[in-house]
């Protein structure tokens, strides 16, 4: 046995191209460029065998547990990985995955430890090839996705657009189907998605917003930076304002979702109550890889207990724990102790509860309103389990929005939310004000102007085939929302006789409701989309702030296609270098570029638009690091260099709107948003 391993050793090692190991003083890591060639293959037709010669043998040869000298846990994780599947208590391969289910998150899990534990990449990468044959894909997907997020082997790999990974989860099954045709007669085909629903249907309007693979990626993506089983001890280190940030992500999700609607003359998002009817249904048109279709739900039903989830009872009782937990303005710890959310860390603490995760000072009392409200939500189609359906849409991040009733979940749990951050003491003027610093004028160059393009990504990692068999072009072509580039001049001038910092703070809210009635001031803020936050230095004297479009801190570019990551990285390789010109692409964590600015109408829809110049010293989390620092989104690793609160000077109750407008340090005027 001992000589078979050795063996085996030895024709990895034989097969690899000079890996070193980070222990290994006098050797050094791969490069990024070849790092991203792993990624790439590894994730490359993932229900198939790998297709890169190298990490297919590999896979094949390498034995995880032979040397755990290489896992910072001297190989905890993958003994007990490696346990599980000899004793074959693993998911079967070809089986849909949800991370929603208790036991399927826990063996993702499982492997994504293996990746974390990993000292050097050689270990990782190995590990990957091996246990990509042998777990369930979805899992696979996952825990590879996960991990390099956050590994700092990692740091410079970009992630292959997820819709081009696992197409199923973001492509309509016609298209699907026209794919496989495609496949099967070995005729190259370009297909064109159309939106759920019909015309019939006035949610259709607002349809090219849930179902944007881009909008998406975005929320997948949060949700990987900021998972719910995310805990400290294990993973080695603290997400800084996770709950508040759980907050801020999904409440901007829903006021740019309110927004879209007013520009198809849709009133707003009403919250989901569970004593009544839910009114819309949903045909998902979506099918899952291996384990059938997404399950539908018909219209007008009243909600049910799901079997082996929830009562619905239960939730409401959930929720009124939050709520009390608002109106005494402090959470109520496992220990008993009282922890007090009466202040700016409360929607942090509260972000947690909901959510809920393991930073939750009390999940045994508060329970986990979010998580089990989207299961329970998806499961109405079939609530008692009768006709063995599989998970429904809003147990995925990658198919959640493509159900209406996901912005009705998530108003509710806004309004929630709210409530908190009514219950606060509303900002003075003396604690917004900056003093010396005094906005002249904001502008806009260039056209607040929004319009629809045709977007093409492949099927190729859709369909089965076999390296017999050759690949043909097998593409869709979907309808997206863009915008027309601009940009934000700010005229500041800066009447201290020394430089100041200042943070630059950019939101908008939509200056009137669907029946053209004008929210006052305390509504309008609360709706209020933020375009961008970003520190400049302000000498004495006038400065002109020009801050592009395209610089936006809350948005990310299009990820280049899976096709072109490839390309790019061999022929990086093949020219000897040891990077790929890929790194604006790091972080697909913002919202698409794209979507920056809401969706505006032929007449020009009406924003109000708002500049704040807040004191940079002031709000400065970190010393210096702001010089070089970008947001980053809505995340950051290590201490988030902001420290007011996400949506700050907006995010408290307003009431006195003259406290704004006496500040020479605000800017507010009304913008159009034009769509042709
Ligand atoms: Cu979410």
């Amino acid at each position: 046995m001992k000589v078979l391993v050795l063996c085996a050793l030895v024709a990895a090692a034989a097969a690899w191209p000079n890996y070193g190991f980070l222990n290994d003083p006098g050797r050094s890591e791969p490069s990024d460029a070849q790092k991203q060639h792993d990624v790439n293959y590894l994730l490359y037709k993932v229900y198939e065998n790998i297709r890169d010669e190298k990490l297919k043998s590999i896979g094949v040869t390498f034995d995880p547990e032979a040397d755990t000298s290489h896992y910072t846990d001297n190989g905890e994780a993958v003994h007990k990985l490696v346990k599980e599947l000899k004793d074959n208590r693993l998911l079967q391969q070809k089986h849909w995955f949800s991370l929603f289910n208790t036991r399927q998150r826990e063996e993702a899990l499982l492997l994504y430890d293996v990746f974390e534990h990993s000292k050097d990449w050689k270990t990782f990468v190995s590990n990957a090839a091996y246990f990509r044959n042998r777990v369930n894909e979805g899992e696979f997907v996952y825990a590879l996705y996960a991990a390099v997020v956050h590994s700092p082997l990692t740091k410079h790999v970009v992630l292959p657009p997820l819709y081009e990974v696992t197409p199923h989860l973001f492509t309509n099954s016609e298209v699907i189907q026209k794919a496989y045709h495609a496949k099967m007669t070995q005729t190259p085909g370009k297909f064109r998605s159309y939106f759920t629903g019909s015309k019939r249907n006035k949610e259709q309007r607002v349809a090219y917003f849930g179902e944007d693979v881009g909008l998406n990626t975005h929320h997948v993506t949060w949700h990987l930076e900021f998972p719910f089983w995310w805990e400290d001890k294990h993973e080695g280190y603290h997400l800084d304002r996770k709950g508040e940030n759980f907050f801020w992500v999904h409440h901007q999700l829903t006021v740019r979702f309110d927004a879209e609607r007013l520009s198809n003359y849709l009133d707003p998002v009403d919250e989901l109550h569970w004593e009544e009817t839910i009114e819309e249904g949903f045909a998902p048109h979506t099918t899952y890889k291996y384990g059938g279709e997404f399950p539908s739900r018909p219209d007008n039903i009243d909600f049910e207990d799901v079997e082996g989830v929830a009562c619905i009872r239960d939730l409401i009782i959930l929720e009124n724990r939050v709520r009390d937990a608002i109106a005494h303005g402090y959470v109520t710890a496992r220990d008993g102790s009282k922890v007090d959310i009466n202040n700016s860390h409360g929607i942090d603490v509260l972000g947690d509860i909901i959510e809920s995760s393991p930073y939750s000072p009390n999940v045994e009392y508060y329970g986990s309103l979010h998580n089990t409200a989207h299961i329970v939500l998806g499961r109405q189609g079939d609530p008692h389990g009768k006709y063995d359906l599989p998970p429904g849409v809003l147990e995925h991040f990658e198919t959640s929005t493509r159900d209406p009733a996901f912005f009705r979940l998530h108003k509710y749990m806004d309004n929630i939310f709210r409530e908190h951050k009514d219950s606060l003491t509303p900002y003075t003027k003396e604690e917004l004000e900056f003093s010396g610093v005094a906005i002249d004028g904001v502008s806009i160059d260039g056209p607040l102007e929004t319009f629809f393009e045709d977007f093409e990504y492949s099927l190729v990692n859709a369909v089965d085939d076999t390296p017999q068999v050759p690949d043909v072009d097998i593409s869709t072509i979907v309808s997206r929302l863009n915008h027309k580039e601009f940009s934000f001049k700010i005229d500041v001038t800066n009447n201290n006789d020394h430089e100041v910092l200042t943070t630059v703070r950019i939101l908008a809210w939509p200056h009137r409701d669907n029946n053209g009635i004008k929210y006052p001031f305390n509504e309008g803020r609360w709706r209020a989309i933020e375009l961008d936050r970003f520190w400049r230095k302000l000498s004495p004297g006038v400065n002109h702030i020009v801050r592009k479009s395209t610089e936006s801190a809350v948005t990310v570019p299009d990820v280049p296609s899976f096709q072109s990551l490839i390309e790019q990285t061999e022929a990086a390789l093949s020219a000897g270098s040891s990077e790929v010109d890929i790194q604006d692409y790091v972080s697909a964590l913002g919202v698409p570029n794209r979507f920056l600015i809401p969706k505006g109408n032929s007449e020009g829809l009406e924003f109000e638009l708002v500049v704040a110049v807040t004191d940079g010293k002031a709000d400065a989390a970190v010393e210096s690091l702001h010089e070089n620092t970008v947001f980053n989104h809505y995340g950051y690793h290590g201490v988030y260099p902001d420290n007011r609160p996400h949506g700050y000077p907006l995010d408290r109750r307003v009431d006195d709107a003259r406290i704004f407008h006496d500040l020479s340090n605000f800017h507010q005027h009304t913008v159009k948003i034009y769509n042709h």
